[in-house]
């Protein structure tokens, strides 16, 4: 299995789904006086990586296997301000025409036994090749600053124990994922007044949109008459 060649529709996929993320972000950075995006990133897993996974489900490295099987070749990973940023992050993409939802993971309102807390969304990218269209499967990771100043930590500290973390450590990072947990309720209590402005600025807004969208479609109308 080449690499290289492989990653080539992975790259194509994350290159269409940052730019539709960006998109929104933009619209909300230009038009909303509330960003939900804290920040993006993204990542092509590396091809030990992905090997180990495989290994790992008992799988030889080969195409289909690859294919089939692992989910998260191509990620993106989106930082939100508060608990409801993902939630409504989650919704905008499901409405996304383009985008197929495969699979859905809600890590925040059920964390991981090891106290991870995250929303997945498996999703499918069409990518145009000189042979057509495929479907490229991409994983968004959806979470929030305190969810993501765990994580990370959480998988430095697991780094430096190669076979099992101890059982006192596993105990320690879940009461800090707890504390993750409580700080994120509170924060997002405390900032349910911003959201609750931003719901009343995006009610006015949809108006203003629906009239520009309406001139939009009427003019597209003409164009096409006058063909
Ligand atoms: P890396 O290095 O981040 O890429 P699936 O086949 O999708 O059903 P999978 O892939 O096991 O099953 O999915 P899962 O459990 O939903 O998690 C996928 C990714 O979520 C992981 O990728 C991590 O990025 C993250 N994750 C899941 N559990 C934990 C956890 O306990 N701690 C931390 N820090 N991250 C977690 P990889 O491939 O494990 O790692």
């Amino acid at each position: 299995m080449e690499y290289k060649r492989l990653t080539l529709m992975y790259t194509a996929a994350l290159k269409q789904l940052e730019t539709k993320i960006e998109i929104i972000n933009n619209e909300f950075k230009t038009l909303h006086k509330y960003n939900p995006i804290e920040h993006v990133s993204s990542r092509i897993k590396s091809k030990q990586s992905i090997n180990n996974k495989l290994k790992k489900k008992g799988l030889e490295p080969t195409y289909e296997n690859l294919v089939k099987t692992i989910n998260d070749v191509a990620g993106i990973r989106i930082i939100c301000s508060f608990i409801p940023d993902i939630y409504k992050l989650v919704e905008m993409l499901e409405n996304m025409q383009d985008i197929t939802v495969i699979k859905k993971k809600d890590y925040v309102a059920k964390p991981k036994e090891s106290g991870y807390s995250s929303y997945h969304l498996i999703v499918s990218v069409p990518v145009s090749l000189s042979i057509g269209t495929v479907g490229v499967k991409v994983e968004i990771q959806i979470r929030t600053m305190a969810m993501d100043f765990w994580a990370s930590l959480e998988h430095k500290i697991k780094y430096k124990y190669e076979k099992e973390i101890p059982k006192g450590v596993r105990k320690e990072l879940k009461e800090c994922a707890k504390m993750t947990q409580k700080l994120d309720r509170r924060m997002s209590h405390l900032g349910r007044n911003l959201m609750e402005e931003e719901k009343q600025i995006i009610k006015e807004i949809t108006t203003e949109y629906s009239t520009v969208y309406a001139g939009l479609m009427l003019s597209d109308k003409i164009e096409m008459q006058s063909i």
